[in-house]
């Protein structure tokens, strides 16, 4: 008995055979007319890279995106800018001359960066809830938390799950979170006996002193960090208020920006007196690495002879690492340090930044945010232009806003310093 299959395909082969043959000619054209039209859909339908920058391109407010992108960072096939072609920057980018960076898909080596105590936990969740939902949930950048002690397996549990990037948990060695050999505990203890009825917050605080002394000189040098080129601090106590619609670190990264801020505010006097005598020791040192074309003038409303208080507010800062493990900030942290002001004042880490950032760098490599929404007890950022907050989202009250303030507030220093036109509207702000 043979297979009853193979009977039945040799019956068919030879009619099927001689169908093909019948209507060969009909079949290739089809054929090659289905190619031809599947060519043109392709074509039509997908968007070239300049294609992208054409339309991104704003000529008129001299916003250009950035062609080529995708050379920068490495290949990509992506194409997907999301900024759309009415896509509003605010008036203060513009002024700024910044690039907006094509969202095609290829990140920065980033991360966002959280000093954080257990007991923090619940206050941190609505922060990274805020960072995810208004910027992390599109890039996934990695978030790296720190801590002077071992995190607990909830704080874990629970910020894992909420962190659409690649999470890492870092305890701080001691080294970096103590009183250091040369300092004099009986001057230490009677500075902190200066403070205690001065109403200065953590005036006699150790830990805050820790705390301030880290974020200075140290949190930088976590190998958790090593693999990054930028970082945003995002303390424990932060709201973001509005849809940020593109990618922050590249955003530094195509504009050479090595350091941005949202709010500027002023230093409580006591705890730095010492600060800038010891900066200007510092520069008369090394002169070598003051930066030629500074922003001294942020800082400093008679060149440099005074400190004006101005600072940056650094519970958010986005800034290049690079910059931090440079030789000059290196230095520049070292002389401070052996001076003990941290411990014997109470230095804060906001201005021993912002002096850093406005005399070592160029003054172009320093940035304003806006547009972003942002508050830090007792401070609000709220965009000044009602369409970008209408655009990006923004739940903030405008009314709250202290950035354009001109008294305790410094963004108008730091406009004035770098050269920068002014939006219309803040002079309703004074
Ligand atoms: N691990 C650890 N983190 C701390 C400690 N103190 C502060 N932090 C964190 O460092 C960041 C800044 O601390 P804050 O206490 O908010 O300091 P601040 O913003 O100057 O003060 P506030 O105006 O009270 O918010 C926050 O993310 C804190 O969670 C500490 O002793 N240990
Ligand atoms: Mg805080």
């Amino acid at each position: 008995m043979g297979n009853p299959n193979f009977e039945h395909k040799k019956r068919l082969m030879p009619k099927s055979a001689l169908l093909v043959r019948k209507y060969q000619k009909g079949i290739r054209a089809s054929f090659i007319g289905f190619v031809i039209m599947l060519t043109l859909v392709f074509v039509l339908h997908t968007p070239s890279p300049a294609h992208n920058v054409v339309n991104n391109t704003n000529v008129e407010n001299g916003i250009n995106n950035v062609a080529g992108s995708a050379d920068l960072y490495g290949s990509s096939t992506r194409n997907n800018a999301r900024l759309s072609d009415d896509y509003l920057v605010p008036f203060t980018d513009k002024s700024q001359g910044i690039v907006q960076p094509l969202d095609d898909g290829i990140k920065v080596r980033a991360a966002m960066v959280t000093l954080a105590r257990n007991r923090d936990l619940w206050e941190l969740v609505k922060t990274i809830r805020h960072v995810e939902d208004r910027f992390n949930h599109r890039y996934h950048y990695d978030w790296v938390f720190l801590n002077d002690e071992p995190f607990s397996d909830e704080f874990k549990k629970v910020t894992g799950a909420l962190i659409s990037g690649k999470v890492k948990y870092g305890v701080i060695p001691k080294e970096h979170w103590s009183i250091p050999s040369f300092i004099d505990m009986k001057k230490y203890e009677e500075a902190k006996q200066d403070f205690a009825d001065s109403g200065v917050p953590y005036g006699t605080s150790t830990t805050y002193r820790h705390m301030c002394r880290y974020q200075s000189g140290f949190f930088w040098q976590s190998e958790l960090l090593d693999e990054y080129e930028y970082y945003w601090r995002v303390d424990t106590d932060i709201t973001i208020f509005c849809d940020i619609q593109y990618d922050l670190f590249k955003f530094m990264k195509v504009n050479n920006k090595k350091y941005g801020f949202i709010l500027s505010v002023s230093e409580y006097e006591q705890t730095i007196r010492s600060l800038w005598k010891t900066v200007k020791d510092f520069s008369k040192k090394f002169p070598k690495y003051i930066n030629k074309n500074n922003l001294m003038g942020f800082v400093s409303d008679d060149n440099g002879e005074t400190y004006n208080m101005c600072h940056f507010w650094s519970n958010f800062e986005i800034v290049s690492l690079d910059f931090y493990r440079s030789e000059a900030y290196r230095k520049y942290f070292e002389y401070l340090d052996n001076s003990g002001g941290f411990f014997y004042e109470r230095w804060g880490d906001a201005p021993v930044h912002s002096i850093a950032a406005s005399l070592l760098l160029d003054k172009s490599e320093l940035h304003f945010f806006d547009g972003l929404g942002f508050h830090h007890p007792d401070f609000y950022s709220c965009p000044i232009e009602e369409p970008i907050r209408l655009q990006n989202k923004c739940t903030c009250d405008p009314e709250a806003d202290s950035t354009w303030l001109d008294y305790y507030f410094c963004t108008r220093q730091f406009f004035k310093a770098a050269g920068y036109k002014m939006p219309p509207g803040i002079d309703k702000k004074k």
